[in-house]
């Protein structure tokens, strides 16, 4: 496909405006659009929340009458559904764009492919796939539901340089320093959910929701949009006073439906229970809970828990991606390991991932790797 220079910069740049909906956009993908007629932007958008107006009306609104003629560089194919909103396709024809670049085609069934077909038949000009892999590594999840009906799982671990993520007693506060730790509020903020075990909750009685202390003394600061929180609870053990029932945002409780009875309190608090069979283990099958959270339409789905849950997942092959801090110190031998499994005897049998990106973050390392 022949892109040049030009498409590719303004192509970026919606790519940028994009990222502006990375916390709130939920369960919709990011999308950020820009309108350029004889080189000059004259419009730009990107999708702030579901329900709202996509990136590309905004950016048709933006330039009025000067997207006649115009450029539309969208990072994903305009859509040509009615969904809570009307087909963008439409909105693009009646301005009388003359092109539209899309960077990548829409992984919805509901739209694949049909958007640009529908802008060719009104004869503009259609092209697709400039900066596509940047395009779907800004919505891994939106892109794996759409596929598969499957969220993205990603789990961020802290350890030290000898693997341990805590001391035997379970004490962990912290082993990373601020900068990591703020760095997580980031990740927390941009999921959909974020996924834990009963045994942390009672250690730990965490809120599980997104801060950020952009000036400490004044306090945190709450983004309105919080992640849903998750509690694999199979015998619902977690206490109705638990804190984070009480945070802003939704609170899931997945047990076994043979404990539902003992769930009732915890709905009484405001928690929304779901019930799943047991898998072989006797314990929440997994797998079930997957299809669970993509018919929930959550995209990006965040593992904070502790070595039992992160163990089982690695096991059944539930996660995509690894967060791990490493952080500059030694917990010695009877520290607690990142994932409970049973002992492997085998080179042959190891899980391999691979690296994909590492930073320094504070005093601590940031490796994220992948399946
Ligand atoms: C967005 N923002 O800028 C674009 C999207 O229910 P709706 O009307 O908000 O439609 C959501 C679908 O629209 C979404 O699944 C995707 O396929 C398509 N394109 N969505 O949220 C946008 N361009
Ligand atoms: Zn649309």
């Amino acid at each position: 496909m022949p892109f040049t220079a030009d498409d590719t910069r303004f192509m970026a740049q919606a790519l940028r405006l994009a990222e502006r909906g990375l916390n709130t956009t939920h369960p919709n993908p990011r999308v950020g659009c820009v309108l350029v007629r004889d080189g000059v932007v004259v419009g730009e958008g990107w999708h702030e929340r579901a329900g709202g107006p996509h990136a590309e009306v905004v950016a048709l609104r933006n330039a009025g009458e000067a997207a006649r003629g115009a450029v539309a560089y969208v990072s994903l194919e305009p859509c040509s559904h009615h969904g809570r909103t009307p087909p963008c396709t439409e909105g693009l024809i009646a301005a009388g764009v003359s092109r539209v670049v899309a960077a990548m085609t829409d992984p919805n069934p509901l739209v694949s492919g049909k958007g640009l077909d529908s802008l060719a038949a009104a004869g503009i000009e259609t092209a697709v796939g400039l900066l596509g892999a940047e395009a779907k590594a800004l919505n891994p999840g939106f892109c794996k539901r759409m596929a598969t009906g499957l969220p993205w799982v990603f789990s961020k671990l802290a350890m030290s340089l000898d693997g341990r993520t805590a001391m035997e007693s379970g004490e962990s506060r912290w082993i990373t320093g601020p900068e990591a730790r703020r760095d997580v509020h980031r990740f927390r903020a941009r999921s959909s959910a974020i996924l834990t075990g009963i045994g942390t909750v009672l250690a730990d009685d965490p809120f599980l929701t997104a801060r950020f202390s952009p000036s400490p003394p004044n306090g945190d600061v709450i983004p309105e949009r919080q992640p849903a929180r998750i509690v694999m609870d199979s015998h619902f053990r977690l206490p109705p006073t638990a804190k984070m029932i009480a945070q802003p945002g939704r609170t899931l409780i997945i047990g076994l439906e043979t404990e539902a009875a003992g769930a009732e309190k915890l709905r009484e608090a405001g928690a929304e229970i779901h019930l799943l069979p047991a898998g072989l283990d006797g314990r929440v099958d997994l797998n079930a809970l997957m299809e669970l959270l993509g018919q929930l339409e959550f995209n990006e789905v965040m593992v904070e828990a502790g070595a039992t849950l992160n163990g089982e997942l690695l096991r059944d092959g539930l996660v995509d991606e690894w967060v791990i801090y490493l952080a500059p110190c030694v917990l010695g031998d009877r520290g607690r390991g990142l994932f409970h499994l049973p002992a492997l005897e085998l080179m042959a049998d190891r899980y391999q991932m691979a690296l994909q990106d590492v930073r320094r973050v504070g005093q601590d390392v940031r490796l994220i790797l992948q399946k």
